[in-house]
């Protein structure tokens, strides 16, 4: 997007794109400035040092991390910066991500997470709570966040079939 990214969204690996593209894809539905990128803790960690160090003195005003597995990713990013950090838990092969929900919400008192559900609808929540933060402060984002909910509902069928 043109606009400087608001949102940054960081995944631990490429392979956690097919689930944090829904957060992605949710941001620009909203109309929502935001960036995304591969920064892993255990193998970029100098990346990670960096993009979490500079994220506030960019612009960012929310991180939203998604990692699988040995999650640490969202965890570490917010002992590193004051912004809000969002994290979704990746579902992962072996364990389904409970592994990834544990990791990522179990913080210690004084640095938070807020930690959204496993896979794509954490995904997508995480960017409408992004999206809520943000309104608080932009009237404008605030009518298209209601715009978007107000689809939804009038979506939802009374018949179930
Ligand atoms: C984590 O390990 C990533 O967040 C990903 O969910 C998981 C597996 O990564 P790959 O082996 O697919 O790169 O760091």
């Amino acid at each position: 997007m043109a606009d400087a990214p608001l949102v940054g969204i960081i995944m631990g690996s490429r392979s956690d794109w097919q689930t944090m593209r829904h957060a992605a894809e949710t941001l620009a539905a909203l109309g929502v400035p935001h960036e995304a990128k591969v920064v892993s803790a255990h193998r970029t960690p100098q990346r990670l040092y960096d993009y979490a160090g500079s994220a506030a003195e960019r612009g960012l005003k929310v991180i939203v991390a998604g990692a699988g597995g040995a999650a640490h990713l969202p965890g570490m990013a917010a002992a590193m910066t004051r912004l809000p950090v969002l994290g979704v838990p990746v579902e992962s092969a072996s364990l389904k991500g409970m592994d990834s929900l544990l990791s990522i919400v179990q913080m210690p008192g004084g640095i938070p997470v807020g930690t959204l559900a496993i896979g794509k609808p954490g995904a997508i929540n995480a960017a409408l709570l992004a999206a809520a933060i943000l309104a608080t402060n932009d009237e404008a984002l605030a009518g298209r966040l209601d715009a978007w909910r107000a689809r939804q509902t009038a979506a939802v069928d009374e018949a179930p079939e």
